[in-house]
């Protein structure tokens, strides 16, 4: 069993929705199980253009299946949420990105890991930290705690939105 920690990202058609349905469909995966969630944080897109905010959050899993294998499945849940590919770093109803898997450090063509923007962004380092106290220690070498000295939290805000590993019946 390996551990991996995946970022969600969604500024379209009902964002924290959107975060939800890709919780609730990882939680399906084979081989795979969610540890942890963090809370649901809103900020300003980073990014050209006018874009709507976004919702963020990080979750941990335990899997047996390969960085390529979950990449392939988040990819998968991405295309099924509506994710339409079309400008760099644009809009988008579902981002899924592998931010670590155990202490792998892995550069391919498909995925680089550790995720190569997570040390200077405030919606995944903080939402990660929650998860994994200030102790922990990126592949790289790094404290997280110093990582989060170095990047300021900005407008990032906490929402009262809040992921649930079954969706709630009936209600
Ligand atoms: N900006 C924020 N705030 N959150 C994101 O998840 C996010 N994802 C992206 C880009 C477009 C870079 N900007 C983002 O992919």
């Amino acid at each position: 069993m390996s551990r991996a920690f995946i970022a969600l990202g969604s500024n379209l058609d009902a964002p924290a929705e959107q975060l939800q349905r890709a919780v609730s469909a990882i939680a399906m995966m084979t081989q795979t199980s969610i540890r942890a969630l963090s809370s649901v944080y809103r900020s300003k897109a980073v990014g050209p253009g006018d874009q709507a905010d976004y919702f963020n959050a990080v979750i941990e899993v335990k899997t047996d299946l390969s960085p390529q294998a979950l990449l392939e499945k988040l990819q998968a849940q991405e295309d099924a949420q509506g994710r339409v590919r079309t400008v760099r770093w644009g809009a988008r109803t579902l981002d899924l990105d592998i931010l670590l898997y155990d202490d792998h450090q892995i550069a391919t063509e498909t995925l680089t890991v550790p995720h190569p923007e997570m040390t200077r962004r405030s919606f995944v380092l903080y939402p990660l930290v929650e998860i994994t106290g200030e102790k922990m220690v990126l592949p790289c070498g790094e404290n997280i705690d110093k990582l989060l000295a170095r990047c300021p939290r900005g407008e990032l805000e906490l929402t009262t939105e809040s992921l649930t590993i079954h969706e709630r019946i009936g209600s």
